[in-house]
């Protein structure tokens, strides 16, 4: 029965490109709950009673996956708990075992709607999150992880959106243009959302 799913837009893109901020414009114009994996994985990180917080701080240092166990869960339980039915689930399925691990765990719970695309070249991602190093107290708001985390996204998350895109979910929208040019052309593929 759809009518008791999850609608799902998946947001990806380079580290920097931009999915936060435009999914935090995208919750308060169009009222999808916006659920960001790197967001959530920091938030049990901080839980000094995690088992997972030690192995989480170790993949976000070095820019690799934390296992689609402890994400998928994170995210099922946030969407559970929302009393939601319309989520832009930021930053994942990041590689092949996330996405294994979604359709196994969420085939029956959650349609994928859309893939947002947010693309950006990487000097542009890697300015962006230095800048944002300064003040963000991210541990990998770094050059030493940012090249890391830039070299996951290539060969990890980049074979992810290839295969929405092979299942035409993809909308691809140009990461390096101002904030508010960016938001413009995210409405144009929310106006032709049909839900
Ligand atoms: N900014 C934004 N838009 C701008 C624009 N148009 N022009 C100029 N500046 C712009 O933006 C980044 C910075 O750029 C901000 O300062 C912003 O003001 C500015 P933001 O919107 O935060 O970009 P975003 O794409 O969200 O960047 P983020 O750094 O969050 O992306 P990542 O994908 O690297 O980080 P995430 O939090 O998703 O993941 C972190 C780590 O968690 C991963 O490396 C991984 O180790 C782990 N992780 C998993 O293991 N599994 C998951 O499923 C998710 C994460
Ligand atoms: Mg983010």
């Amino acid at each position: 029965d759809t009518n008791t799913m999850y609608n799902v837009i998946f947001v990806l893109g380079g580290p920097g490109a931009g999915k936060g901020t435009q999914c935090e414009r995208i919750e308060s114009t169009f009222g999808y709950v916006h659920l960001s994996a790197g967001d959530l994985l920091r938030e049990e990180r901080k839980k000094t009673e995690s088992k997972y917080k030690d192995e989480i701080e170790r993949h976000i240092k070095n820019g690799s996956i934390v296992p689609v166990e402890i994400t998928c869960s994170l995210l099922r339980e946030a969407m559970a708990k929302s009393q939601k039915q319309n989520f832009l689930i930021d930053g994942f399925p990041r590689n092949k075992d996330n996405l294994d691990g979604w359709n196994k765990e969420m085939d029956n719970v959650a349609r994928v709607q859309k893939v947002l695309f947010f693309n950006c070249p990487d000097k542009i991602c890697v300015e962006r999150c230095l800048l944002r190093g300064k003040t963000s107290g991210r541990s990998d708001d770094n050059e030493e992880s940012l090249k890391l985390r830039i070299q996951t996204y290539r060969e990890s998350t980049m074979p992810i959106i290839e295969h929405y895109r092979q299942l035409s979910l993809v909308a691809e929208l140009d990461g390096n243009k101002t904030e508010e040019e960016v938001f413009n052309d995210v409405k144009q593929v929310f106006q032709g959302l049909s839900s």
